[in-house]
């Protein structure tokens, strides 16, 4: 039997609550989390900010976060993510700037000799594991686009349901074997017909990772048919999810990344076309949201007629988003735990205007990267309602989440660039942030509440709001006088902050490996300090190659070093959601990610493969210049099929020679 296998193997270890990493008490009831990042959809779109200006001709209406922004609620009026979709969702993340995470844009992110330079890896302590590990159980629903090799549970979520479905995996930190084809023949044919698309909305690709409901399939494809509409569905597992969790008696967090807001091929639309699909029609009467039911009907050309689905347009995405969080907050009411639940809602960039004028990816003024922030906690009394004039950014999420659940960072975490909201928020500071930063490549912006130096460089006075959230007054254009010079002071004070992070150009890459003048793998001054030595040579004959004694922080002339408890082990970890197999171990922290872990587990004790080897991992610092790693099982121990785990280390490779791509000419 495959348990017994795992007990006689754990038998000598103790079972470590994952919760123990957090010293916080646990005495009050953990407040439930539920944190929305739509996709592309700038603050001025949603009414509640009452921008002049919006995307399209139709303007939007929310009545329930416009009612969600002034009572139980407030919002931000100056939250910035990054212009861009990846250096947000790691801010997002981490807590942390592209400075550290090194997330320049989409396509530069920090490679390392093997793929990428995957978010965890800069700052281990991401909002996945460190709920999981404040005791929450955790979900993340919908888009991810930080996965590109990397393995996504390593950002330490027990359960995903994405769409479109997690591309390739097989490369990345602790890569794991998923099976690189989906297995439904819907998402493998040419025929356009079988929809082979990674759909997010109609229609869509769903994979369901780690599901209670499938617990002999990981890796769960879900059919879907053309009537499907992904953020239904999403909110759909987001239910079962809280439901089942409450049962548990745990908090729950659900990280929820819709689409909703980004464009995408209309699939059944005669030639495709790029828009705002359409969504399903919805009524707002007597305080209520009425959904009606989609019907796509073939016609002879191949394209759909439809009923009960709205025109294109990005305004029917932000409704939408409207009423998914009045199904949230009536399924909350309906489980009483509304009081007991904190909502965010924010986007990830700016709104992709279709003709290119507008939003997204642009570094001009603020508009790339300013978004929507709205939070929401009825059950906490002292939050402050309506319009907050402060100024906030994406990193700021993860310290606030932190706070919220009763986390705290070890000591020596240096990681997070932002800072916990709540304070502000509940009244107990009257002040935030000094300012926010943001970037696209070499672009960098930074703003205080009184000035801002957009993308292109230019100093805008924001001390007074512009009604469209853009049309600030140059600096250059200010008379002199008393005021342009107290912005000018304002200046001075925050050019430091862009030299500081100005680091594309420069250092924008993951770090390197130490110096290691033979290539053997054993870095310099180790072979300076020890004697040079042969990679395979066992110097000191305690079992261990000179090679593992580097990596694994042991001292190769000393026959103790490294002990049981510091080279690879099995041992057992829980969370709020399960109990897990996990392989332990102790490295170098100076290796950096050119060293490649790569965690295999075998059925039958003969086969080592990554497939099936779902894992995750914790780091932490052992403060003496290694650190500790837990890569663990992700399925819980009794539904796994696999025997037994192992590592091996792989030495660096050259790395690829870097292109950069440049945003501002040489003169500016
Ligand atoms: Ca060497
Ligand atoms: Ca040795
Ligand atoms: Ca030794």
């Amino acid at each position: 039997m495959t348990m017994n296998v795992w007990k006689d193997k754990l038998r000598a270890s103790v079972f470590v609550c994952a919760a123990l990493i957090c010293a916080g008490s646990f005495a009050a009831k953990k407040p439930n989390v539920i944190f929305v990042m739509a996709d592309d959809i700038s603050a001025r779109e949603f009414p509640f900010y009452e921008s002049t200006t919006w995307t399209g001709a139709r303007r939007a209406k929310t009545p329930v976060m416009d009612t969600m922004a002034e009572k139980g609620g407030c919002f931000i009026e100056t939250a910035w993510a990054c212009t861009i979709c990846k250096p947000s969702r790691v801010q997002l993340l981490t807590g942390t700037y592209a400075t550290k995470n090194k997330y320049w844009d989409n396509s530069h992110i920090g490679a390392d000799c093997r793929t990428v330079y995957a978010a965890y890896e800069s700052a281990p302590i991401t909002l996945g594991n460190m709920s999981r590990d404040a005791g929450y159980a955790n979900i993340w629903v919908s888009k991810t686009h930080i996965g590109g090799g990397a393995d996504i549970l390593s950002m330490g979520f027990n359960e995903c349901m994405l769409d479109p479905a997690e591309p390739v995996r097989n490369m990345g930190w602790n890569p794991f074997g998923t099976p690189n084809k989906n297995p439904y023949p819907i998402f493998r044919s040419d025929n356009p017909e079988d929809w082979d698309h990674d759909s997010f909305f109609w229609w869509p690709e769903i994979q369901l990772i780690n599901s209670p409901e499938f617990p002999n399939e990981p890796y769960k494809f879900v059919q879907t048919e053309i009537n499907d509409y992904a953020p239904d569905l999403e909110m759909d597992y987001i239910f079962k999810f809280m439901e089942r969790t409450k049962e548990q008696g745990n908090p729950f967090f659900v990280l929820y990344t819709p689409h909703l807001g980004h464009l995408a091929k209309d699939y059944a639309q005669k030639g495709k076309p790029t828009v705002w699909p359409g969504t399903p029609v919805l009524e707002w009467k007597n305080g209520k949201y009425v959904r009606k039911d989609p019907k796509h009907i073939k016609k002879a050309d191949g394209s759909y007629e439809r009923e009960n689905i709205t025109p294109e347009g990005i305004s029917y995405h932000v409704e939408y988003l409207d009423y998914q969080l009045w199904r949230l907050t009536e399924k909350l009411k309906a489980m009483g735990e509304l009081e007991n639940t904190i909502i965010f809602f924010t986007a990830d960039n700016a709104t992709q205007d279709n003709a290119g004028h507008f939003g997204k990816a642009h570094i001009e003024q603020q508009q790339g990267l300013h978004v929507p922030m709205l939070i929401y906690a009825p059950g906490i009394k002292s939050l402050k309602n309506g319009r907050q004039n402060i100024c906030t950014d994406t990193t700021d999420m993860l310290p606030t989440l932190a706070e919220l659940m009763g986390f705290e960072f070890p000591e020596n975490y240096d990681r997070p660039d932002g800072k916990s909201l709540l304070p502000y928020l509940t009244g107990k500071s009257n002040k935030h942030r000094d300012w926010i930063y943001g970037m696209r490549l070499d672009a960098q912006m930074v703003r205080s509440d009184k000035v801002l130096r957009d993308g292109r460089g230019v100093w805008y006075d924001v001390n007074k709001r512009a009604g469209d959230y853009q049309s600030f007054t140059k600096l250059d254009d200010l008379p002199n006088g008393e005021y342009k010079n107290m912005l000018l002071s304002e200046k001075a004070k925050l050019e430091p902050v862009v030299e500081q992070h100005n680091l594309y150009m420069v250092d924008s890459e993951a770090p390197l490996p130490p110096p290691d003048a033979d290539g053997d793998g054993i870095a310099d001054w180790f072979e300076e300090k020890y004697g040079a030595m042969e990679p395979a040579a066992d110097l000191d004959g305690d079992g261990v190659d000179n090679y593992h004694e580097y990596v694994y922080g042991g001292d190769p002339s000393d026959a103790k070093s490294p002990t049981k408890e510091q080279l690879p082990h099995l041992t057992g970890i829980s969370d709020a959601q399960g109990e897990y197999v996990a392989l332990q171990f102790q490295r170098r922290e100076e290796l950096g990610p050119d060293y490649w872990f790569l965690v295999e587990g075998t059925t039958d004790g003969k086969n080592w493969t990554t497939d099936g080897v779902i894992q995750q991992h914790t780091v932490r610092s052992n403060g003496d210049g290694t650190e500790k790693v837990i890569a663990r099982i992700a399925a819980d121990k009794n539904k796994t099929a696999l025997n037994d785990l192992r590592v091996t280390v792989e030495k660096p490779k050259k790395r690829a020679p870097r292109k950069f791509k440049n945003l501002l000419s040489k003169k500016d």
